[in-house]
């Protein structure tokens, strides 16, 4: 935090496979709430890759359920950067379970009908998680393995 108690944070926000064709509602309604799109892709995950990302809940009821939909279709992967990030993300979600939800309509989850594991969208829970979580969507090693041993020798 600055002098000011303002805290800029990174945060990893995933919109899960029923909603990447309206990213750009998505996209206002991030700006519109001071956050800042610094990273971003589109990709599919394997099943291995969905269930090492959810790997905290592993022993749940739910967990081959929500492996098996998130790595159903394309999900698009923000690095989202503003002041708390980590949390106002996950306001604008908005609570995970749908009796919350119909309590509090504000939130995207609830305007977009979002049921069970198909809640619209991810956020990291805390500042370590979205370490691990960017780090997960966006390596910070490049590596030399197959495909990337390219070097432009110019630059
Ligand atoms: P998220 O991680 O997706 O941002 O959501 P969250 O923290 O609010 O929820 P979490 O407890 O971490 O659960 C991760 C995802 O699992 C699915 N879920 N289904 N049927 C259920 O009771 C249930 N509970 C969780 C949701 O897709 C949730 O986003
Ligand atoms: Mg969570």
């Amino acid at each position: 935090a600055n002098k000011l108690g303002i805290k800029k944070e990174r945060t990893l926000a995933i919109l899960k496979p029923d909603v990447v064709t309206k990213i750009g509602d998505f996209l206002e309604l991030i700006y519109s709430s001071n956050l800042i799109v610094t990273k971003a892709k589109m990709s599919c995950l394997t099943c291995n890759q969905a269930a090492d990302f959810y790997a905290e809940h592993q022993s749940k009821p739910f967990f081959n359920n929500l492996v098996q939909y998130v790595s159903s279709g394309p999900l698009v992967a923000m690095e989202l950067m503003g002041t708390d990030a980590v949390s106002a993300w996950r306001r604008l979600l908005g609570p995970t379970d749908s009796p919350t939800r119909r309590e509090s309509p504000q939130n995207v989850r609830s305007q977009m009908g979002a049921e069970g594991i198909k809640n619209v969208g991810h956020g990291s829970d805390s500042l370590a998680a979205a370490a691990r979580e960017l780090e997960f969507f966006f390596p910070s090693t490049v590596g030399l393995g197959p495909g990337n041993t390219a070097r432009c020798t110019d630059c």
